[in-house]
């Protein structure tokens, strides 16, 4: 008798967007590339010198494995930094998880409190991960699309545009109903959920005894005045949240791959279970660098020179020279609040895309590697971010990354303009 070879837990899931993507950049010849979500721009000095020092340091200690629960340094100052934030005592020991990445993070997350037939609640356009996590733990996501609330005649969509139907949301919980997934700012959209929305979902939550899985891996990067609210401080909602945060995002540094999970110690005790019995230790230097990063910005809080007040004012001139330019060759963007990317409505721009050779690939991935292939330009399929039965619904969107130095920016806007896209 022949014996399968994959586990059925990977059933389904081998396609990944970053991978098909990533892929096609390096086979093509790009000249621009706005696709995935990282910098182009250098981390702050500040960060690269603890970086440094710490790979030197003279005893070599921190060339060798730390606390496999996060360096105590690390978990030391975040306990200091976002005690007030999230209006609790943390307790550096018990209330934090350091982890390879935000992605690390969500994976324990999924692993640990998710279980054969669970189900999870996940709001659309969601980061593409959630999907398989949640079925690799053996639970089923339910899905809820946000929708556009309204049009405005010559009023540039924002974001915030897009909402959740809170009636439509309270019948997604059923008894089968372990958590919700709840990402702001939100990637792709750049939606900052406003207190009210969180106030609606954490009552859903304590209503029908559901956990929430908090992605807050764009917390510092919020334009124009919105404030990021932390669902975990809202009344009742920290003992069953777990927030997550990423210092690849903090400190433009992707490639460090540093992230965490903050949470009560009855929930964080299950994700150190499934941390110690796969990565257990996380890369020493890059945490102690990480560690006397948010030092110095604990020092500067809010103070004009601090990088969480510097990083989100320049991205936002980024964020508006992008908007202006895509509207100018008539894409539609649609103006994020937060986050660094920004989706824009392709409908109006005329391609004469070859024939499919897969009649079920949706219109964006079409679109996007037409572009690679013939603009040297590259984006992403907003469909990605979308489930199987609702990619139908949202293929004619892609998603840009203003993270890019000006230069990047600006080559990308010779590339639209030379482009004539609406003949
Ligand atoms: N959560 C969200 C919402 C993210 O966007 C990411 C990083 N995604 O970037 C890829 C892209 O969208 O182009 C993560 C989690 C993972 O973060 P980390 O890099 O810290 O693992």
């Amino acid at each position: 008798m022949s014996k399968q070879i994959h586990a059925r837990r990977i059933e389904g899931i081998d396609k990944n967007v970053w991978v098909e993507f990533t892929q096609l950049v390096v086979e093509h010849k790009v000249n621009v590339n706005l696709g995935q979500g990282f910098p182009d721009f250098s981390p702050p000095e500040f960060a690269k010198e603890y970086f440094k020092d710490a790979l030197f340091e003279s005893g070599g200690m921190l060339n060798q494995y730390t606390r496999a629960f996060g360096h105590p340094l690390l978990v030391k100052v975040l306990a200091q930094f976002f005690s007030k934030l999230f209006g609790q005592d943390l307790d550096a020991n018990l209330n934090i998880l350091v982890t390879v990445g935000a992605y690390q993070a969500l994976f324990c997350t999924f692993q640990a409190l998710i279980d054969e037939g669970d189900e999870v609640i996940v709001i659309e356009p969601f980061f593409d991960c959630y999907e398989p996590m949640v079925k690799m733990a053996g639970g089923t996501p339910v899905f809820i699309p946000l929708r556009l609330k309204s049009l405005k005649e010559g009023v540039p969509l924002s974001s915030g545009d897009w909402m959740l139907d809170p009636e439509e949301l309270a019948a997604k919980f059923t008894a089968k109903t372990k958590a919700i997934v709840i990402n702001s700012p939100n990637n792709p959209l750049g939606k900052v959920y406003k207190k009210q929305e969180l106030e609606m979902i954490a009552e859903l939550c304590i209503k029908n005894n559901v956990l929430c899985f908090s992605d807050e891996v764009y917390e510092w990067l919020v334009y124009d005045g919105t404030e990021h609210i932390r669902i975990a401080s809202l009344p009742g909602m920290w003992d069953r949240t777990i927030s997550i945060g990423s210092a690849g995002k903090t400190f433009s540094a992707t490639g460090w791959k540093v992230g965490w999970a903050f949470g009560p110690d009855h929930l964080l005790r299950h994700l150190r279970t499934v941390h110690q019995n796969s990565l257990y230790h996380c890369p020493t230097v890059a945490q102690e660098a990480v560690a006397q990063s948010f030092q110095k910005e604990f020092e500067r809080f809010s103070e004009p020179e601090s990088y969480f007040v510097q990083l989100p004012q320049q991205l936002s001139l980024k964020r508006d020279q992008l908007v202006r330019c895509l509207t100018a060759v008539g894409m539609k963007p649609i103006v994020p609040e937060g986050g660094y990317f920004l989706i824009a409505d392709i409908s109006g721009v005329k391609v004469d895309l070859p024939e499919p050779s897969d009649r079920d690939e949706p219109y964006d991935f079409r679109f996007v590697k037409w572009m690679i292939k013939n603009k040297g330009f590259a984006t992403i399929p907003v469909s990605a971010f979308y489930s199987s039965q609702n990619k139908k619904h949202f293929s004619h969107f892609i998603r840009f990354c203003f993270a890019k130095k000006d230069d990047t920016l600006i080559a990308a806007e010779k590339i639209l303009q030379s482009w004539n896209l609406t003949n």
